[in-house]
């Protein structure tokens, strides 16, 4: 034995009998996907010195500013899932309307949404950022892609994963059938076998949000956190406060460790911040796969009919047990 764990490419290949249907075209755009990702973290890597850090000077479709590492990487992203030939249409956190892939967009079977640098912000400082995206199968029946492909509600998802560009590069994925991940090699190019079939640990005494947002939360948000703080060591309080500022970063430490996130609406970001279609929807379907949930307080993440390429959600996920427990603080108060 090499002692080598499986390629991404292998593992994939390993599974292709569950999607009969796909006919290696799935494989085709993960591929894409995961060269994406080794691209971007090799940029990331280098940003200072390839003067990639730093801002374009414009702001996106979301009102933020754009780093130049987001063009870079979205317009990066775009070529490679539109020379697949595979995708009919894609979203992107950069671009405000739908975008019609390059190459004979109308065969492609797969609708793909993502963020392409979320977090951005922290390149800068050399902080943890990620690549997020959402495969969907075409609802249309032929032709170039439409909204309608795009607009699905997140439980209808393919695939769904993230590339966290971090103290190491990882590519973590779920196609349904559990949450697997794989660990980039950069003197090879390869992304290797990490966990197969990663599950939330039971522990969960770790609580992930932005507290400065606290003063204009609602009371159902004040609450849970001020329950978290409380001196009660047989319930495992007070928890443990956690926030990296990118997404996926502190979404990979709960998966790993165990805990809750929450970006709760406020009385300024009335629908919350985080959008759902390329952040919450993907992310929730890996979550429920690993045994958690993600809920917008209320109703499940995946239950959501989109009705906006970048609409967003109050939002909430992590340990099954956490999630429940923010669902009880809400439901007291409606
Ligand atoms: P705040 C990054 O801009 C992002 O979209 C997510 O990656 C992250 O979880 C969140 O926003 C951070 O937002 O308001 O705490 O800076």
């Amino acid at each position: 034995m090499t002692g080598f764990q499986p390629t991404l490419n292998q593992f994939i290949r390993a599974r292709q009998e569950d999607y009969p249907e796909a006919v290696g075209e799935f494989s085709q755009v993960m591929n894409a996907i995961a060269l994406a990702g080794k691209l971007i973290s090799r940029e990331i890597n280098l940003a200072g010195l390839v003067a990639a850090t730093g801002y374009t000077g414009r702001t996106n479709v979301q009102g933020e500013e754009v780093a130049k590492l987001d063009d870079w990487s979205n317009d990066l992203i775009i070529d490679l899932l539109g020379e697949t030939g595979c995708v009919c249409v894609m979203c992107s956190e950069e671009v405000e309307g739908a975008i019609t892939p390059s190459k004979s967009a109308s065969a492609g079977r797969y609708a793909v949404s993502f963020d392409p640098v979320d977090g951005s912000s922290n390149i800068d400082i050399a902080a943890p950022v990620g690549t997020i995206f959402s495969i969907q199968r075409r609802v249309t029946k032929s032709g170039v892609g439409h909204l309608e492909d795009l607009l699905q509600p997140g439980r209808n998802q393919a695939a769904a994963g993230y590339i966290l560009y971090g103290s190491s590069t990882m590519f973590v994925y779920t196609t349904g059938k559990g949450v697997h991940a794989f660990t980039l090699d950069p003197t090879m190019g390869e992304f290797h076998l990490t966990f197969a079939d990663l599950k939330f640990p039971e522990k969960s005494n770790v609580y992930s949000t932005n507290e400065g947002n606290a003063g204009t939360w609602l009371e159902p948000d004040v609450e849970w956190v001020e329950w978290l703080k409380q001196n009660d060591p047989e319930t495992g309080r007070p928890y443990s406060a956690r926030y990296i500022g990118a997404l996926v970063a502190d979404f990979h430490r709960i998966l790993l460790k165990g805990g809750i996130f929450a970006y709760p609406k406020n009385t300024v970001q009335r629908e919350g911040k985080l959008r759902l279609l390329y952040e919450c929807s993907p992310l929730a379907f890996m979550a429920e796969q690993a045994g958690g949930l993600a809920t917008d307080g209320l109703k499940r993440i995946l239950d959501i009919e989109p009705t906006g390429l970048h609409q967003r959600t109050p939002y909430y996920i992590g340990n099954a047990r956490e999630v429940e427990l923010i669902r009880r603080f809400h439901s007291s108060s409606n």
